[in-house]
C-alpha cells in the first residue's frame, strides 16, 4: 500500500536533512571566504572557521577534510560565479562595447561586495602556500575578455588596428593589480573609483568614440 510503507516516511526526513546539509556547507564555504579574505591563508586555522561559523571542527570536517580542501572549494567558486554574471549581461544583447564595459562594472561591483569573489583573489595570489590543485588563474578571464574586445573591434566600436588579445592581457593584469591595491590600502573600500579611473585609461586608447562613465544606463557617447 502506497501510504503505509516506510519510503514516503523516509523521502520526507530525507529531502531536508539533504537541504540542511547543502545550507550548512555554503555556510562554512561563506564564512570561510569571509576569513580567508580579511586574514589570508596562511594565519587563519580550520578551528578559527569553525568558530566563526557557530559549528564544532567536527561539523566543518563533515563538509571539509581539511583548509587545504576549503580554499580550493573558495577558488572554484569564485569561478563559478563569474559564468551567470557573464551570462546576465550577456542576456541584455547590448553592442559589444558596452556588453564588455558591462562586464567590467559587474566585476568590479562583485569585487567590493561578495567575499567569495574577493577570497578566491587573494587566494590565487597566496596559491604557493595552498597545497590543493588550483584552476590556473586569468587565462578564462582573458579569453572572455579578448573574445568581446575582438566583436568590439569587428563592430568598429574599437580602433581597426586594436589587438584584442594584447588589450585583453593588459585589462586582466590592470584589473587584478587595482583590485589587490585597493584591498591592501583601503580594504577595497576605493575600489569603484580606481576601477572608473582604469576603465577610463585602458579604453581610453582603444575606442572610436570614448566611453561615459561606468553604470551609466544611457548610451555610450562621445565624452
Ligand atoms: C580574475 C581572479 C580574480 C581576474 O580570472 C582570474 O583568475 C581572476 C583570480 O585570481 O579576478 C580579474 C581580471
Amino acid at each position: 500500500m502506497q501510504f503505509s510503507d516506510r519510503k514516503p516516511a523516509r523521502q520526507f526526513v530525507k529531502e531536508p536533512k539533504q537541504e540542511r546539509a547543502r545550507r550548512t556547507k555554503a555556510h562554512i564555504l561563506q564564512t570561510a571566504a569571509e576569513a580567508f579574505t580579511q586574514h589570508g591563508y596562511a594565519v587563519v586555522s580550520l578551528q578559527d572557521i569553525a568558530d566563526r561559523a557557530l559549528l564544532t571542527k567536527g561539523a566543518v570536517y563533515f563538509h571539509f577534510t581539511n583548509k587545504e580542501a576549503l580554499g580550493a572549494a573558495v577558488v572554484h567558486e569564485h569561478y563559478a560565479r563569474w559564468q551567470p554574471l557573464v551570462d546576465e549581461v550577456r542576456s541584455l544583447a547590448l553592442p559589444p562595447l558596452e556588453t564588455l564595459l558591462r562586464v567590467l562594472d559587474r566585476m568590479a561591483e562583485a569585487f567590493c561586495s561578495d567575499p567569495v569573489i574577493q577570497a578566491g583573489a587573494r587566494l590565487q595570489t597566496e596559491r604557493s602556500l595552498i597545497r590543493a590543485n588550483l584552476p590556473t588563474p586569468y587565462v578564462g578571464c582573458r579569453k572572455l575578455i579578448a573574445e568581446l574586445a575582438e566583436r568590439a573591434r569587428e563592430a568598429g566600436e574599437l580602433k581597426p588596428d586594436t589587438d584584442a588579445e594584447a588589450f585583453a592581457r593588459v585589462v586582466v593584469s590592470a584589473f587584478f593589480g587595482m583590485q589587490h591595491v585597493s584591498d591592501v590600502l583601503a580594504r577595497r573600500n576605493d575600489l569603484m573609483e580606481r576601477y572608473a579611473e582604469l576603465r577610463e585609461a585602458l579604453f581610453r586608447g582603444v575606442v572610436v568614440r570614448l566611453p561615459i562613465a561606468p553604470r551609466d544606463d544611457g548610451p555610450i557617447t562621445v565624452g
